[in-house]
């Protein structure tokens, strides 16, 4: 795919469609400047071309003759703009008629219309930002949680990236044992040059990677399915989760016969629930498709909360569907435990947790239990990684690193380079283990 020219001038409507108090234009490129003095004139009667950066002028935006509307210019001198180019936002008032006619009006005076992303492109290409920071850009703009906005915000602030440059330092220091060596192979290299900053190396990698669910469930929404035999208070669960009456309940098993989804906060992290049909064997040819439905539900889910009905007698079917969805990813719960209990999951060698959607007994445990579970591990760090790209090339630069931990000295260097490229690709930096690789070896003496 080819990038689009960087070097004209393109301008673009920045605020959300729709109605609002501000409505943004912005311009940049080179002839930013010359643009905006044909189309604004600033109500001190100065000439917009001869505007410092970092300014806000009040004026007007004019049209072919016709006053669009009072605004607000601001300017900005390349390189210390967002994208490094002179750049000008016009603040109008935000209609999307008025919008459109000024985006226009910046098009007539001789810009290009910007296509999606071509701003955030030019901040990368002028190093402003480097290519996992661009990508936060567009993390946090889609963020539907506070937490998916404050990792993105992290992303955005670098962080991701300087976690990357440690990783890549380290990375680099046993490269350069390596190669150091190659040289003297009779001396071969010491083991505590090597095994300490790979071991390192390999743990931040899997920190990093350890968070990949949990960025998963807080940016894309993760989806967490009610499975459990027919009346055994999935609906009910669901409305005591959500707190409101979503799904129809009744005594009648067989209730739900197709699934229904409503989105659910849980803590730090938003979800889709899903209420499902109560699974058994059934000649109903609509429930049977239910049924089926709620496998492949239960299947393709993020989280699984299972329902096992206590207050009434265990039979056979309930084992055996206690086998199927049996994993990681299931949450147990003993539902209906206002009621006496018949039977106790332990007998089936599962940890539930008792919940009566009638009483509410129990449902905020079972809240903290599934954000835990969406959370997990990555609770504790920072930062997540939320998207496919990045945790593709940690997985990359993990195997590489643990090829070169087994790897004989000749070989070591081939996936260590391998590890570099996998990790430089996140953020698109090169720099860091060149210069790192500098460094080192220009602590070597003179003639080694
Ligand atoms: N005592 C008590 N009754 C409950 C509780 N939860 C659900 N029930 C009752 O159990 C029956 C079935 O509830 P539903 O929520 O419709 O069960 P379901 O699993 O969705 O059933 P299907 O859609 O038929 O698969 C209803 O009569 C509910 O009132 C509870 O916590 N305590
Ligand atoms: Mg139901």
């Amino acid at each position: 795919m080819a990038l689009p020219p960087t070097d004209d001038t393109i301008s673009a409507i920045a605020t959300a469609p729709g109605v609002g108090a501000i409505g943004i234009v912005r311009v940049s490129g080179p002839q930013a400047f010359e643009i905006a003095a044909r189309m604004f004139e600033p109500a001190s009667g100065r000439d917009v071309r001869s505007l410092d950066g970092g300014r806000a002028t009040f004026g007007h935006v004019v049209a072919a003759g016709e006053v669009l509307d009072e605004g607000v210019l601001l300017t900005f001198r390349a390189p210390r703009s967002a994208t490094g180019q002179d750049v000008v936002e016009v603040q109008v008032h935000g209609g999307p008629s008025l919008l459109r006619s000024v985006q226009e009006a910046c098009v007539r005076a001789g810009a290009r219309s910007a296509g999606p992303g071509e701003f955030t492109l030019r901040g990368f290409l002028a190093g402003r930002i480097d290519l996992a920071q661009a990508e936060s850009v567009q993390a946090l703009v889609s963020a539907r949680s506070d937490a998916a906005r404050r990792h993105a915000t992290l992303g955005l602030t670098g962080r991701l990236s300087a976690r990357l440059d440690d990783v890549q330092r380290h990375i680099t220091i046993v490269y350069a044992s390596v190669l150091a060596v190659l040289d003297y192979p009779e001396e071969g290299v010491p083991d505590a040059e090597v095994a300490a900053p790979l071991a390192a190396a390999i743990g931040s990698i899997e920190e990093l990677l350890a968070t990949v669910d949990a960025g998963r469930a807080a940016t894309r929404g993760a989806r967490l399915a009610l499975v459990g035999r027919p009346n055994a208070g999935k609906s009910s669960l669901l409305n005591a989760l959500l707190g409101y009456e979503r799904s129809i309940v009744s005594d009648v098993p067989g209730t739900t016969r197709d699934y229904l989804e409503a989105p659910l906060e849980l803590g730090r992290v938003s979800v889709t629930a899903i209420d499902t049909a109560g699974i058994r064997d059934t000649d109903d040819l609509v429930e049977a498709s239910g049924v089926r439905a709620a496998e492949r539900l239960a299947a393709g889910a993020d989280v699984v909360v299972a329902l096992l009905d206590t207050s009434r007698p265990m039979d056979a079917a309930e084992g055996a569907l206690v086998e199927r969805i049996r994993g990681p990813r299931t949450v147990w719960v003993a539902s209906k435990a206002d009621l006496p209990a018949l039977w106790t999951p332990e007998s089936l060698g599962i940890e539930a947790l008792g919940v009566s959607a009638q009483s509410g007994a129990g449902v905020v445990e079972l809240r903290d239990r599934l954000e835990e579970r969406l959370v997990g591990d990555a609770g504790a760090s920072e930062i997540w990684v939320v998207h496919e790209r990045h945790e593709a090339a940690l997985r990359e630069a993990k195997e590489a690193l643990e090829r070169a931990r087994s790897a004989p000295d000749d070989l070591r260097g081939l996936d260590l380079e391998s590890a570099l490229r996998s990790l430089a690709r996140i953020t698109g930096r090169t720099d860091v283990a060149e210069e790192t690789l500098a460094e080192v070896f220009s602590r070597f003496c003179v003639g080694k």
